[in-house]
């Protein structure tokens, strides 16, 4: 007698087609797309969410988290400065006092909790996706996401001649990391200039990030590290209480920006 229920191939293919489908047809217009799947775009999309915002998260790898798994070189162990590691304690993330106001915490635990708290907010996810443009309206304001299957960007020109394909949100929300690579669009459009990221200085890059995040074009919101890169600011290195109330902050803003957008 088999320990499992007996199902066909089929069904287990249609299982995966049809929820996937059914979930991306629902997607294809959100409140907000958050685009990158580090700490910064899930602390927002756990914040949208709880606050029963339609949240689209699209990641071009095929895992979540970003550089959220590993604190620094080779080595899994995050730092946050005070008063991030109460995002910590909200998360149920153990974690030790390294000094006075720095902790440390197992970097695969951490990023893992975040991610099913995301997931528990009711955010859903686009992996594999790489995001390569944005839908533009009226000429200035951000509308959505232009995506497309990142494999392609590997492959040659004879092969991948791929249409992508579009996506509506209300906010966009760049937390790409180092590469800022939606606010990139518009620098390549001539509507945006970046700075591009300054050298590190944990003491300063914390605080200026979090202060900088907010709304950096028409619909388009920026956090994490992508923040630094628009303004010119100093990275921060392995330390990661910036990105998370980075991301906290980015969710407010849109939270503030979304009933405007009803109104007109
Ligand atoms: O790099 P990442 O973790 O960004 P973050 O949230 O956090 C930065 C820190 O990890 C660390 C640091 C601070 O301590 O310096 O680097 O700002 O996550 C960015 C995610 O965006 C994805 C990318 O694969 C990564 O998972 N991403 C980047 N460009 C695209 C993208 C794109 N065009 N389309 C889809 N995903």
């Amino acid at each position: 007698m088999a320990l499992f229920h007996p199902v066909t191939e089929g069904e287990v293919t249609k299982a995966i087609v049809v929820s996937f489908l059914r979930q991306f047809e629902e997607y294809v217009e959100s409140d907000v797309i958050i685009v990158g799947g580090g700490p910064s775009g899930l602390i927002a999309g756990r914040e949208l969410g709880k606050a029963g915002v339609k949240v689209l998260i699209v990641e071009r790898n095929n895992y979540l988290g970003g550089g959220f798994w590993v604190g620094g070189y080779f080595m899994n162990k995050v730092t946050l400065r005070a008063p991030a590691q109460k995002i910590l304690d909200e998360l149920g993330v153990p974690y030790s006092r390294a000094s006075e106001g720095l902790y440390v915490a197992d970097a695969p635990y951490a990023c893992s909790k975040l991610i099913g708290a995301t997931c528990d907010a009711g955010v859903r996810f686009l992996s594999l996706t790489l995001v390569e443009d944005l839908v533009m309206r009226g000429g200035n304001r951000v509308a959505g996401v232009v995506v497309n299957w990142s494999p392609i960007a590997y492959l040659p020109k004879e092969v991948s001649a791929l249409d992508p394909i579009p996506l509506e949100a209300k906010v966009v929300i760049d937390a790409t990391g180092h590469d800022a690579s939606v606010a990139r669009k518009l620098e390549q459009r001539g509507v945006l200039k970046l700075a591009g990221e300054g050298a590190l200085w944990i003491e300063k890059s914390e605080d200026a990030v979090v202060e900088h995040t907010g709304e950096v074009y028409s619909g388009l919101i920026v956090a994490g590290m992508a923040v630094a890169t628009v303004y010119g600011l100093p990275r921060m290195g392995p330390t990661f209480g910036g990105m998370l109330l980075s991301g906290k902050r980015a969710a407010q803003v849109a939270i503030e920006t979304l009933p405007q957008l009803k109104v007109s």
